[in-house]
């Protein structure tokens, strides 16, 4: 669908948007912490990525990053003064349990103690993100992800922290993203660890799945009688046919199979997607499904985190116009379109997230928090305490404004999280990419409000008042 390009961006309570909705901001741990080698926590695969000549650009790393680990106090009051409800935030698991084995490191758990009180204390919901892909090196020593043993570490390691904060924290999202740690990071060797090997990245898609069933029976179990909203976030676009070609249709359908369905339809309905696994057989991978596995992948879920970016528009030919490709597959082709661009160099489609929640709703019947949205934009200097990011608040008004209109349409759209709450380590890019509605100053840690997170402070409020 298409969304009218927001006009006015002055702040204005947005329709639709009922009371008790939540308003978040949201981060992850090797993202901002820093602190890489204190109190105990051990190498994660990024850190020993980030060391590889080539991988990271300028040959940057975490290791300060926003220096969170010692500032955030502070940045607890930075967001609590946004006004937000909800601070989703990552656990790191090489801080919890170094090298992924053994028992818990009692001064990582105390850190994301004092974080949890220091949010309650300041008003606001801890959400806790389990696995936000800083896997313990030694636990890629031994296999990553592709190995199945990973999954029942990481069920292990679930377990340590929910015993530690499950008195305090009700929300908890599995994993962030297994799409990006299985195929970013084992077949396109575009993440840590790095490897490009296809039929290792589908293993890795199985057992990231069954480590979210495990650790998702681990946390319910624990939980008892106590309040919890169980997740996993998934990081999903929508895949529209460029022309209403079969074979078009077919790129779409295989797009949609391999971003999204091989997720949702075993997490949801406790099966792969038949296609999916004829595509595959087609290329020889089978994945290493045990019996049972799909029973425990399909352990039920409370809530759906959905992470929007982009919509794409797919051809199933080359430019040229052929249907296969020089690997001899069919053409999976993303075309670019004529759409102004985030500094990703995503297209902005904020029309596909209505689309995109409202088949989630039809086809998976969950409830949805848009767990991240955001965008990197070249942003000016900061000038007189100020950073004019325009670009950014008519991003986020125009997906907000397609939240409401998912809602409008049956989505049951609970929340919406800002990503991200401060500029921070963006992975490959480095710290080029800011995707903060706060800016960090990263030689001096200056944390400076963009225009974008004053903005979205009073279309929070104002939504909330009239809502009341
Ligand atoms: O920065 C990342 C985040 O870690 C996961 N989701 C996408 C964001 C932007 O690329």
């Amino acid at each position: 669908m298409t969304v009218t390009p927001t006009r006015s961006l002055t702040p204005a309570a947005v329709p639709g948007i009922p009371a008790g909705f939540r308003w978040g901001v949201a981060t992850s741990a090797y993202q901002i912490e820093g602190a890489a080698a204190e109190d105990g926590r051990t190498p994660s695969i990024w850190d020993t990525y980030c060391r590889v000549p080539g991988a990271v650009a300028g040959g940057e790393n975490g290791d300060v990053a926003c220096d969170h680990y010692h500032r955030m106090p502070q940045d607890v009051e930075l967001l609590a003064g946004l006004g937000v409800d909800t601070y989703r935030f990552s656990l790191s698991w090489p801080r919890i349990q170094p090298g992924g084995r053994g028992p818990a490191n009692a001064k990582g758990l105390d850190f994301y103690r004092r974080l949890t009180d220091t949010l309650l204390e300041a008003g606001v919901t801890p959400w806790v993100t389990l696995y936000h892909w800083d896997l313990p090196q030694e636990l890629e020593d031994a296999g990553g992800w592709p190995a199945r043993e990973t999954a029942y570490r990481f069920a292990e390691y679930a377990q340590l922290a929910y015993d530690a904060l499950g008195d305090r924290v009700e929300h908890w999202t599995t994993l962030n993203e297994p799409w990006c740690s299985a195929m970013l990071g084992y077949a396109f060797g575009q993440h840590a660890p790095g490897r490009t090997d296809l039929p290792a990245a589908l293993d890795a898609v199985h057992h990231l799945l069954l480590g979210h069933g495990l650790a998702a029976r681990a946390v319910r179990d624990a939980a008892g009688s106590r309040p919890l909203e169980l997740g996993i976030t998934l990081n999903l676009g929508t895949a529209d046919p460029e022309t209403d070609s079969d074979a078009d249709r077919e790129a779409c359908r295989r797009a949609d199979g391999m971003g999204t369905r091989l997720y949702l339809d075993p997490l949801v309905h406790g099966r792969y997607p038949a296609d999916v696994l004829a595509d595959l057989a087609a290329q020889d991978i089978e994945l290493p499904v045990q019996d049972g596995d799909l029973e425990v992948i399909a352990t039920p879920l409370d809530v759906l985190g959905v992470n929007f970016y982009r919509g794409a528009l797919f051809s199933g030919v080359t430019e040229d116009g052929s249907p296969t490709g020089q690997d001899g597959l069919p053409v999976t082709r993303a075309v670019e379109r004529d759409l102004p661009r985030t500094a990703m160099d995503w297209e902005i489609t904020p029309g596909s997230l209505t689309d995109l929640l409202v088949r989630l709703q039809r086809d998976y019947g969950l409830p949805t928090v848009i767990t991240e949205n955001g965008a990197a934009f070249d942003d000016g200097p900061v000038t007189g305490g100020a950073v004019h990011d325009e670009e950014r608040v008519r991003y986020l008004a125009d997906h907000i404004a397609a939240v409401a209109a998912a809602r409008e349409q049956g989505a049951d759209v609970r929340g919406y999280f800002a990503w991200s709450l401060m500029d921070n380590f963006e992975w490959a890019y480095g710290y080029d990419k800011r995707f903060g509605i706060v800016h960090v100053d990263y030689a001096t840690q200056v944390r400076t409000l963009k225009d974008s997170a004053l903005w979205y402070r009073d279309t929070v409020r104002l939504t909330r008042q009239a809502a009341r």
